[in-house]
C-alpha cells in the first residue's frame, strides 16, 4: 500500500471549513497519510487553505462523490448527461485546487437506489461521458477512480467484472477501479477472486465493516482480502471508510441509509482502524514470507 488514509465522514459531515480543517488535524494526528473528502462542495470553502493544511500536515487529500439524478450521465437523457459531465469537470476542477490526487465514487450514474433498469443507451452514455472525464483528469493529473457499488446505490456496476468492462470500454488508461470490502461483500460472490481479477485495475481500496462500524466486527475476511491485495502487489491508497448517525451529511447519509450509530466516539474507531489494517497487512505479509 502506498498511504493508509481515513474517509473524512469519521470526523465531519464537511459542511463547514472548521469541520475540514479538524478533519485534516485529526487524520495526521491518528497517522493515516491521506483522507478522502466525500461530496466536497468547492464554493463552500476555502481550498488554498485546505490544500496548504494538508501539505503541511503531510496529508494527502482525495475526493469523492455520486451524481444526482438529474446530472445522470447514465442517463438516456442528453441534457442529463451533459450536466454531469460538467459536474465531473468541475469536480476535477476542485480536486486539482486542493492539491488532491484522486477524485474517486459513483461517477457512472446516479448515487441512489434505482426504480429503473439499466439500459444500453445509459451505459454507452456513461462510458462515454466518463472516457471525455478522463482526459480531463489525465490533464489535472488527478486520478480517476469508478467505485463499484451495491445494487441499493446504483444499477450499473455492482461487480468488479462489470467495472472492468466498463473501463476497458471507456478505451482510456486512465481510468481504474474503486473496489471497497463492504458492497464487495454484498455482491461478489468471491471477494478475494474479484481483487486478484481487477488486478492493476484496482487505483483506490476502501476497507469497510458488513456493518460499516468496527472493523473485525462484522463477517468479511479481511485475512483472505490482504492476502489477495498482495498477490496483485497493491501499491496505491488504501482508506478506512464507517458510516455512523453520529456524523450526518445530508447527501451521502441519505444515499447510504445510514440510519443508526454503529459507533458514537470517533477517536477509539479511527485508532482501532489503524491497528487493524496494519496488524492483517502485516499477518498477511508474514503469511507469504
Ligand atoms: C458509499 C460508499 C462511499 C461513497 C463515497 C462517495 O456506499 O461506499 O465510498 O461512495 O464516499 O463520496
Amino acid at each position: 500500500m502506498r498511504r493508509l488514509g481515513i474517509h473524512s465522514f469519521v470526523w465531519t459531515g464537511g459542511q463547514t471549513q472548521e469541520g475540514l480543517e479538524m478533519a485534516l488535524n485529526k487524520t495526521a494526528e491518528h497517522g493515516y497519510r491521506t483522507i478522502e473528502f466525500a461530496y466536497l462542495r468547492p464554493e463552500k470553502f476555502n481550498l488554498d487553505r485546505l490544500a496548504k493544511l494538508a501539505q503541511s500536515l503531510d496529508v494527502e487529500i482525495g475526493v469523492t462523490m455520486g451524481l444526482p439524478l438529474d446530472k445522470d450521465v447514465s442517463s438516456e437523457d442528453t441534457s442529463a448527461v451533459l450536466a454531469g459531465k460538467q459536474t465531473l469537470a468541475d469536480a476535477i476542477r476542485a480536486v486539482r485546487d486542493i492539491g488532491g490526487n484522486k477524485l474517486g465514487g459513483i461517477l457512472y450514474s446516479a448515487h441512489t437506489k434505482y426504480n429503473r433498469q439499466p439500459t444500453k443507451k445509459g451505459w454507452d452514455n456513461s462510458v462515454a461521458a466518463i472516457a471525455a472525464t478522463a482526459e480531463v483528469a489525465r490533464q489535472a493529473n488527478v486520478d480517476l477512480v469508478l467505485e463499484v457499488v451495491n445494487r441499493f446505490e446504483t444499477n450499473l456496476l455492482n461487480t468488479t467484472a462489470q467495472g472492468l468492462k466498463f473501463i476497458a470500454e471507456t478505451g482510456s488508461e486512465h481510468v481504474r477501479l474503486h473496489l471497497d470490502t463492504f458492497h464487495m461483500n454484498i455482491e461478489e460472490a468471491n471477494p478475494a477472486a474479484a481483487i486478484r481479477l481487477a488486478g492493476d485495475k484496482i487505483g483506490y481500496f476502501h476497507i469497510g465493516e458488513s456493518n460499516r462500524g468496527y472493523l473485525g466486527d462484522g463477517v468479511i475476511n479481511f485475512d483472505l482480502i490482504f492476502d489477495a491485495l498482495l498477490d496483485i502487489d497493491y501499491k496505491r491508497d488504501i482508506v478506512f471508510e464507517s458510516f455512523s448517525t453520529t456524523v450526518v451529511d445530508e447527501g451521502l447519509s441519505l444515499a447510504c441509509a445510514i440510519w443508526r450509530d454503529t459507533w458514537e466516539d470517533n477517536d477509539p474507531l479511527a485508532a482501532h482502524a489503524k491497528r487493524y489494517i496494519e496488524l492483517k497487512y502485516d499477518e498477511a505479509k508474514r503469511r507469504r514470507a
